[in-house]
């Protein structure tokens, strides 16, 4: 996702969100352990007084808060109408550029194809101030970003429609920028959390995560101590773009991979 912004005096924030899973009934992910990301900016205009909030969770539905439903009526169409009022255009969505052909599938608003314009439900979206991820300088690389959910968060992830990326302008005249957002990830594990009877150091969580998002490691890769994973587990894959690690963290703040 490339999100190229800019809020001008008198507006304050914009956002921009993406779907958990496209065109799908919302997800139960209260047995999320993480979200990650991979993020990095390019020419930010009042950084200091910026910050990027990531949110995931119930959101609603309507991109343009018009209290549409808005939709294409064929597959052939030039896409949905989204109302931008603040500049008083009308933009489409989901058309095929300049060929009057429509990109072949049908969009639409309504991502969980239930008929109904689903709205935001507060209580039931998890905010994270992920400023400090970027922003406060231009980045030439790709930054990992990782929150971990705590346990009040997993709860409010039982209906899951759509990941959504917030800017906001805290104070000065104009924010601006370019964020480039990629590889996001729902981290979960089939492992289930059992504290010991040794209460000195229960484990805070434990998922699983791809190997190469992890910042803890493992001494060697899988397939390096193991060549014959490669052959079991990865034909015709790459195994540093496939392998899955499962990482513990006890409650003294040691990590176990
Ligand atoms: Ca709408
Ligand atoms: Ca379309
Ligand atoms: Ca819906």
């Amino acid at each position: 996702m490339v999100m190229e912004y800019s809020i001008p005096s008198g507006k304050t924030w914009v956002g921009a969100q993406i779907p958990v899973i496209k065109n799908a009934e919302k997800q139960d992910l209260t047995d999320a352990e993480s979200i990650t990301f991979k993020i990095k900016s390019q020419d930010i205009i009042n950084s200091a007084n910026t910050k990027l909030y990531l949110q995931i969770g119930s959101i609603s539905e309507d991109l343009d808060s018009d209290n549409k439903l808005d939709r294409e009526s064929s597959v052939y169409s030039d896409g949905f109408p989204f109302n931008d009022s603040s500049n008083n255009a009308v933009l489409l969505i989901g058309g095929g550029g300049n060929n009057s052909q429509g990109n072949s599938y049908l969009d639409t608003e309504d991502n969980d194809l239930n008929d109904i314009l689903d709205k935001e439900d507060d209580d039931n979206i998890v905010t994270e101030d992920v400023t400090g991820a970027d922003l406060s300088t231009e980045y030439s690389s790709w930054k990992l970003v990782r929150h971990v959910f705590t346990t009040s968060q997993k709860k409010q992830l039982s209906n899951s429609s759509y990941v959504r990326f917030v800017v906001i302008k805290e104070s000065g005249t104009d924010s601006a920028g370019k964020l480039i957002i990629g590889e996001i990830n729902v981290e979960s594990s089939p492992f289930k959390v059992t504290a010991g009877n040794d209460d000195e150091n229960d484990i805070t969580y434990a998922r699983e995560i791809f190997e190469r998002n992890s910042d803890y490691y493992p001494p060697e890769k899988l397939v390096d101590a193991y060549p014959e994973v490669k052959d079991i587990f990865f034909q015709n894959m790459v195994p540093e773009n496939e392998q899955k690690v499962l990482e513990v963290q006890w409650e003294d703040g040691s990590i176990q991979i």
